[in-house]
């Protein structure tokens, strides 16, 4: 594994740390691939649970290397290589991921974070379009993230703007899920991601994939999407602890088992 991303299993946690802070993490193509293959470990391994993404030094992200990028390039192919694979995959893998913000997330690392199902940050971080100040347009998802969590008119202000977005005002909004103190924000990431690893992780993949429909169904279709993913959450040994718990008065313990 890439020095460039440090991966440290914690019983059924991944921890994913982004890893060049000198740089405030930018978004190196040798990180990116790291990045995609832990992901990916993360997915095929049976034990896994819960993923946390976060990083090290002073910042999240600086978003992409700009020192890696040349002056005229088909940045379209770039983000086809490098970032695309990492944003599916995030979207659609069947383990929750948390993104643990502190200090900046700018261009490429904001929307890294907001691809993440739950996003915790430092009451001082602070979530930056970056792009238009250099003449691009904010990518990595951030132009389908961005109006769907915050609206269409703060949006495009945010996107056009590029002004940094303190986390507290991020909460108000609804563009990540919780800001917390700067000193305990990595603490309670953890024991976030520590909680979602006991929870029905079946249950959980079924959610974020019928989340994910809704973006673009009707009800109608998504009443359907209900019905398939209750019907394979029905047979999942978690529902059935989880109402034997009930009847029996105690708390469920969930493996998180298929079968
Ligand atoms: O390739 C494609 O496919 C296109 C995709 C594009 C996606 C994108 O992400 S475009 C947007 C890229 N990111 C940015 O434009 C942000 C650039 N950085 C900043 O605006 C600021 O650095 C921050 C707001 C993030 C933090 O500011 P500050 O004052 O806290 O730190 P700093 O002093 O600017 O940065 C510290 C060091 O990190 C500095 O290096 P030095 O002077 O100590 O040697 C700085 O150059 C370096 N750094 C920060 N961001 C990047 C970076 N180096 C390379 N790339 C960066 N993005």
């Amino acid at each position: 594994m890439s020095e460039e991303l440090l991966v440290r299993i914690d019983g059924p946690v991944h921890i994913l740390s982004l890893n060049r802070p000198d740089r405030i993490n930018a978004f190196a193509t040798s990180m990116g691939a790291a990045l995609l293959a832990a992901l990916q470990a993360a997915v095929d391994d049976e034990s896994c649970r819960a993923v946390l993404l976060r990083g090290e030094g002073r910042g999240f992200c600086s978003g992409q290397d700009l020192t890696e990028v040349p002056e005229s390039a088909d940045l379209g192919h770039l983000l086809e290589l490098r970032y695309v694979p990492i944003i599916r995959l995030l979207r659609t893998m069947p383990k929750p991921v948390v993104c643990a913000v502190h200090g900046v997330a700018a261009g490429a690392g904001a929307n890294l974070a907001l691809a993440c199902d739950i996003v915790i940050a430092g009451e001082t971080a602070k979530f930056v379009q970056a792009f238009v100040r250099i003449g691009l347009i904010p990518d990595v998802g951030g132009t389908w993230f961005l109006p769907r969590l915050v609206g269409s008119a703060r949006a495009r202000a945010i996107a056009m703007l590029g002004e940094p977005i303190e986390a507290t005002q991020a909460e108000q909004w609804g563009l990540i899920w919780r800001a917390v103190p700067d000193e305990t924000v990595m603490q309670e990431a953890e024991a976030l991601a520590a909680r979602l690893a006991t929870l029905p992780t079946q249950a959980i993949a079924l959610m974020k994939r019928a989340l994910e429909a809704s973006e673009t169904n009707t009800l109608e279709q998504q009443l359907v999407e209900e019905q398939n993913a209750q019907r394979e959450a029905g047979y999942t040994p978690d529902f059935a602890e989880g109402v034997r718990a009930f009847v029996e008065k105690r708390p469920a313990v969930f493996t998180g088992r298929k079968k």
